[in-house]
């Protein structure tokens, strides 16, 4: 059975928890990372030397980096509707993940770590209303390419980039912030929550 070490409060977590449940994929869970085991223990990072939470154990074959470690479970479960065989779906899948572990993600992590976390080192009020600026420009972009699609973020049908965006869309709704009125995401967020393992490990109540 695969092993997945991570808290399930986690963004990077969850995506897991949510593609395992998809794959119907039974997981032994292990709750690491701040408020539960420490990902600075020894033995945490001889697996991640990089102290980060998603990381899996899959027999001998340890894999850290939360959407890589969803590309592999589709691909082992041979899930081609997830992530497609053929080089242009496949890219249209990637290039939405890869989006939102780099632009999307940087764009609102200091408005996140302030208006959610309440961190001490995240109080500058201008350094909040650029992050959630930011953030909102990148949703509008997710808005347009829903609007184009109809349905998912890499065409018609659900696919691993929509656990990746469904995430992030769950963050930027619980955030407590000013938010435009994104029509196309606004459906797709209530489309998501037609699928239980979103409402499990997305839509849940934690941001
Ligand atoms: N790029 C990494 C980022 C992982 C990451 O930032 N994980 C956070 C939780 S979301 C973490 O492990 N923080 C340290 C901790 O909780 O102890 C991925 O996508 O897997």
């Amino acid at each position: 059975m695969i092993t997945l070490l991570g808290k399930a409060s986690s963004i990077n977590v969850r995506k897991v928890l949510w593609l395992c449940e998809e794959l119907d994929l039974p997981v032994a869970h292990e709750a690491w990372g701040s408020g539960f085991r420490s990902t600075q223990a020894p033995e945490f990072l001889a697996l991640n030397p990089n102290g980060l939470v998603p990381v899996i154990r899959d027999g001998a074959h340890v894999l850290w980096e939360s959407n890589t470690i969803c590309r592999y479970l589709a691909a082992r479960e041979g899930r081609a509707d997830l992530l497609p065989a053929d080089p242009v779906g496949r890219s249209r899948v990637e290039q939405w993940m890869d989006w939102q572990a780099t632009d999307l993600n940087a764009s609102w992590r200091y408005a996140f770590m302030a208006l959610v976390r309440q961190s001490p080192a995240h109080a500058d009020p201008a350094a909040v209303a650029d992050s959630v600026g930011a953030w909102n420009r990148h949703m509008a972009i997710l808005d347009g390419q829903l609007a184009k699609s109809g349905a998912y973020a890499a065409g018609p049908h659900f696919t691993l980039a929509d656990i990746v965006l469904g995430l992030s869309a769950n963050r930027w709704f619980m955030t407590p912030m000013a938010r435009p009125h994104l029509a196309a995401v606004e459906a797709y967020y209530e489309r998501l929550s037609g699928r239980p393992a979103f409402l499990h490990h997305g839509r849940n109540g934690l941001p």
